[in-house]
């Protein structure tokens, strides 16, 4: 089974992760790894810690000659910012952070042994894995694609169906989003909080198209295919809700106006992913009863404002137990298009782990012939 763990500290040396169940005869350019990296590093509202990391990733283990071996990847990113044995103890939990649940569990005085490794820092792991995953499911004309629906109440709901226009805007904007209409709001918001020492949240979308009917399965409550998807969204920090395709929308309206009816057409040329099924809407985000039915999946994911802020709230101190304002650390005004990568890179695992268990996973070779094959079954 496809997995992966990470481990590393915000200012410890160095972020890793390990994938482990990754088929063998996969070419991997670090190249387009670090291009992911980047993208996590880059959007507005980020704080001074970008400027001083240039997250990149270095192969330690699985990978000979660009080529995976089928052994264990681990993945490495060096902190530029390395000085946690230097830095002060935290004793004003910051509301919203893992700070007192952490400390009270761990039995610590210092909410910087769990801070730093609850900060998101980590996220830079997961977005080296999403990157390798990506590769993977490339070969099988799959795509993810993650960008910024809104931050502060600021939203859009415009979609775009031809993805590398959506990806072309998305690249020229410095908040990731695809509607030049609300970008100059949001840019001029995010700049507003920052000024007022607060911060924002927002919703992301990752939307991953041209994957077979077929992935994930009904017959069991943790094979369902939503639901992991729901589970790796809601796992990324400061994630407080998540929802596909119509989402929550569904509840307020009629069964008639919910469900995608279906259509056939004989598939022309070649393999169809759906077998010649197809839908004029799209409301149940690509998945039912667990599955994935072949229309591009949809998922949207709400983040929290950041709790750092530089006008703390009101907490207790860990040690005096008297009322103070909670500890103020260099932080981000708003990562929602950081998130926006991260997501995209939670979704593109999961989706590829789902891949891996229904076409098998020893070698591409083998995985392209139990793809083709299923296909041909149709
Ligand atoms: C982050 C690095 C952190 C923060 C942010 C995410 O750097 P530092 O704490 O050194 O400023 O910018 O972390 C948080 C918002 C948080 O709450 O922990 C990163 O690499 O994404």
């Amino acid at each position: 089974m496809l997995y992966f763990k990470t481990a590393g500290e915000s200012h410890g040396k160095c972020l890793v992760a390990m994938i482990e169940g990754f088929p063998s005869g996969v070419f991997i350019d670090e190249a387009v790894i670090n291009k992911e990296m980047k993208r996590r590093q880059g959007g507005l509202g980020r704080g001074g810690r970008m400027q001083i990391e240039e997250d990149r990733v270095e192969i330690l283990s699985g990978i000979r000659k660009n080529i995976t071996l089928g052994s264990p990847i681990c993945l490495m990113i060096k902190n530029s910012d390395y000085k946690i044995d230097e830095l002060p103890a935290v004793t004003r939990p910051r509301p919203g952070h893992a700070d007192l649940a952490g400390v009270l569990k761990y039995n610590l005085k210092d909410a910087r042994n769990i801070l730093e490794r609850a900060s998101a820092r980590e996220t830079a792991a997961r977005v080296a894995v999403g990157a390798v995953a990506k590769i993977l499911l490339s070969l099988f004309g799959i795509g993810i694609f993650g960008y910024v629906k809104g931050i502060g109440g600021i939203h859009s709901d415009k979609f775009l169906k031809d993805i590398d226009v959506a990806e072309k805007i998305r690249e020229k904007s410095s908040v990731y989003c695809i509607d030049q209409d609300i970008e100059g709001k949001i840019i001029e918001k995010i700049q507003q909080t920052a000024e007022k020492g607060d911060s924002l949240g927002g919703v992301v979308e990752v939307i991953a198209y041209g994957l077979p009917v077929g992935l994930g399965s009904h017959t069991q409550w943790d094979l369902r295919l939503d639901a992991r998807l729901a589970g790796a969204l809601m796992s990324v920090q400061a994630i407080k809700g998540v929802e596909l395709g119509l989402g929550c929308n569904v509840a307020n309206r009629f069964g008639s106006e919910v469900h995608d009816e279906i259509f056939y057409e004989k598939p022309k040329q070649g393999k169809s992913v759906t077998g010649g099924f197809k839908r004029m809407t799209n409301n149940a985000g690509g998945i039912e009863g667990g599955i994935s039915n072949g229309e591009p999946i949809i998922v949207r994911a709400y983040m929290k404002p950041i709790p750092t802020l530089k006008k703390p709230l009101r907490s207790v101190d860990l040690l005096t137990k008297e009322p103070i304002t909670a500890t103020y650390e260099r932080s981000d005004v708003c990562a929602v298009p950081a998130a926006s990568v991260v997501c995209e890179s939670m979704i593109a695992f999961e989706i590829a782990r789902a891949f891996l268990e229904k076409f098998g996973k020893d070698s591409i070779d083998e995985v392209k012939r139990n793809f083709e094959g299923y296909l041909s079954g149709f």
